[in-house]
């Protein structure tokens, strides 16, 4: 495959992975996860992690990863190159996983002090990559096996930070979110 096609998969696979966060700020708000609860001085995750918000972003995921199975072929012929649809489980895993890695990273947040919004460099832009990964692996893993070879994997860890960055930018250029990261 050359680097066109790598590219080009890592961003398409990736896509249902990537939209939960940015569905789940639109949608966010509401009764957060962790019921006020804290663990030690701190909330065990804040409010910034809700029900709704996390519903919403699974939602947007697996919806997104059925209409890409659908616009999968006309999609392949336009790049000139095959683009993998997404089994039922597979962008369940992708979206599940996204937010789910979201979760774990504010869980972490609060436990090194970090309020609610606080930057945390690298676990801010990877945190969803790595519970994407992990949970399509585990809900489809002869889907993974097929879909994520090892250059597609390394397109993604270096192309997500990039695209993180300037999605969260643009959200809070416009006002959606309270930071840039
Ligand atoms: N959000 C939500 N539920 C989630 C994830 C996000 O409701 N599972 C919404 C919240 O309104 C949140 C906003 O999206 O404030 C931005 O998400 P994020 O940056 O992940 O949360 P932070 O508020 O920065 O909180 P944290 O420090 O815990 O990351
Ligand atoms: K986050
Ligand atoms: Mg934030």
């Amino acid at each position: 495959m050359d680097v066109f096609g790598v590219v080009v998969t890592a961003v398409w696979v990736m896509l249902p992975a990537y939209v939960p966060n940015n569905a789940a700020v639109l949608a966010g708000g509401g009764r957060p996860i962790d019921g006020g609860r804290t663990m030690g001085d701190s909330r065990l995750l804040g409010d910034g992690k809700t029900w709704r918000g996390t519903l919403a972003g699974t939602l947007a995921g697996l919806t997104l990863a059925i209409l890409l199975s659908v616009l999968a072929p006309a999609a392949s012929d336009f790049v000139g190159h095959p683009l993998p649809t997404f089994p039922l489980r597979a962008g369940l895993g992708l979206a599940f996983g996204a937010m789910l890695g979201d979760v774990g990273a504010s869980f972490l947040k609060r436990r090194s002090g970090r309020e609610r919004g606080a930057a945390f460099p690298g676990l801010d832009q990877l945190d969803f990559v790595v519970g994407a990964l992990a949970c399509a692996l585990v809900l489809a893993p002869s889907w993974f096996g097929a879909t994520f070879t090892v250059p597609v994997l390394v397109a993604i860890l270096l192309l997500t930070p990039l695209l993180h960055v300037l999605t969260n930018g643009i959200a809070y250029a416009l006002g959606l979110k309270n930071e840039p990261w």
